[in-house]
């Protein structure tokens, strides 16, 4: 049940010393051999034998991903190229990619630490495990591999893509565990119903799911039509990839691997931790990786810290799933929007497809959002009073989800992309 009960399980107050211990040599570490760090500290005339407390992380500079632009490629690895044995990398929507580069000992931690996700999430060696993430420079099929590789599961490095052949491996190997996106899996539900595959006479038992935000009303689904449990796991590459936070089998929030990374969570605006319970950016601080440790990362992706303990045993606190990134809430008449509440809110209205699309325009200053939304067919055969019942009610759910009005247009189903990596759901046309 779990993959490292010693540390999984670990008492709050040895975890907090051996976070404080690595802390500091990572302060150590970064503060001689990354120049972009020792200049800050210089400047804060940081003295690491007065840092002897998790509270002095505070006084800390922040990283943000344009400093890892600014040093592309190379600039902020703490270790000579020569103890780099894997280069990953992360393009972004927009601007240089990052680059981030791990040794022998951080492959070696990645793989515990992703092996812990799929133990809490219920995998053992016994399972078949299809990795749908694509395997290259994104960190999600390497990562998931050689978690699942080290758990002694059964791998199928399948990658990405050529959704039909995903299918048929499913059923030929016995897939019990998936790992993809949550967009990916809606999509191979779609296609099996193409082609006629009852997802009841798979093998599947488990999904693992992440790299992007989804809902709780999505897993629902996705669970329903796979006949699974769905689980949520959280990385980014810039602090490791997946493994950074995992669900185990309660399914409600994910536990942090802690004694790998310290976490914070802060508003935004004033950069100050925020009340306990509320929702917030998370920052990141690596506190065992050699070749790219980071201090003090703002991730962007907002979430907020769950209150402990949890049933399942394991100390390390949960943080809930991520609602959305700061640069991907929606600011529509000035309230915020996120992507997720739409979806939420869609998943719960009878004859809808779990497929949609969010345009926002600005039309005479004014800001206007429309949700295109798949609906099952035998809509569309209905009389037209029937259909704008339909609108109706969508509309009147989400106005009362997200406090302004919003158009609705239903369209045909299958007509709206699929998405086999990360799903891309909003098209933002206001020049902002
Ligand atoms: O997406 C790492 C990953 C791969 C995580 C596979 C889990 C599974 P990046 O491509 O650098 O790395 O993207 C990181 O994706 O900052 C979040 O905004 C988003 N993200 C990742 N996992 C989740 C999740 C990988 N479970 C960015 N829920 C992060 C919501 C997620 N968003």
């Amino acid at each position: 049940m779990y993959w490292q009960e010693d540390k999984e399980c670990m008492s709050r107050a040895d975890l907090e010393q051996l976070q404080l211990e690595r802390l500091q040599s990572t302060l150590y570490r970064v503060g001689t051999h990354v120049p972009f760090y020792s200049n800050k500290f210089g400047e804060m005339k940081l003295d690491y034998d007065a840092f002897d407390s998790l509270e002095d992380l505070r006084r800390l500079p922040f990283t943000v991903k344009q400093d890892m632009r600014d040093n592309y490629p190379y600039g902020l690895f703490a270790v000579p190229l020569r103890d780099v044995v894997r280069v990953h990398s992360s393009s972004g929507t927009t601007g240089t990619a990052t680059v981030v580069g791990y040794s022998k000992n951080d492959i070696n931690n990645w793989s515990d630490l992703v092996a812990r996700i799929l133990c809490a999430a219920g995998l053992t060696a016994d399972d078949v495990v299809q990795i749908a993430f694509g395997y290259g420079l994104f960190t999600g099929g390497f990562g998931l591999h050689y978690g699942a590789e080290r758990l002694g599961a059964s791998v199928i490095p399948i990658s990405a893509g050529n959704t039909k052949r995903q299918i048929r491996i499913m059923q030929d190997f016995k897939t019990t565990a998936l790992v993809c996106t949550p967009s990916y899996a809606l999509k191979m539900v779609d296609v099996m119903m193409e082609l006629g595959v009852n997802p009841a006479g798979l093998s599947l038992k488990y999904g693992l799911f992440g790299a992007e935000p989804w809902s709780e009303a999505m897993r629902a689904e996705i669970n329903e039509k796979l006949g699974i449990i769905a689980t949520d796991n959280y990385g980014l590459s810039e602090v490791m990839g997946p493994g950074v936070a995992g669900e185990c089998q309660e399914c409600n929030g994910l536990h942090v691997n802690e004694d790998h990374f310290l976490v914070e969570i802060l508003n935004p605006e004033t950069l100050e931790p925020v009340a306990e319970g509320e929702v917030g950016e998370l920052v990141v601080t690596t506190l065992t990786k050699e070749a790219f440790p980071v201090i003090r990362y703002r991730t962007r992706d907002l979430t907020r810290f769950l209150p402990g303990p949890c049933s399942c045993g394991r100390t390390f606190r949960k943080i809930s799933r991520i609602i959305g990134r700061t640069d991907d809430m929606l600011i529509i008449k000035g309230v915020n929007v996120f992507p997720t509440q739409i979806e939420s809110v869609l998943f719960e209205i009878e004859g809808t497809e779990p497929h949609y699309r969010i345009i926002v325009d600005r039309i005479n200053h004014d800001d206007k959002i429309t949700v295109q939304v798949e609906v099952v067919e035998s809509i569309f055969f209905h009389e037209m009073k029937k259909q704008r019942q339909l609108v109706d009610k969508i509309k009147a759910s989400l106005a009362s989800e997200l406090g302004i009005g919003v158009d609705v247009k239903l369209v045909e189903e299958k007509s709206l992309k699929r998405f086999e990596g990360k799903g891309d759901r909003v098209i933002d046309k206001r020049k902002l």
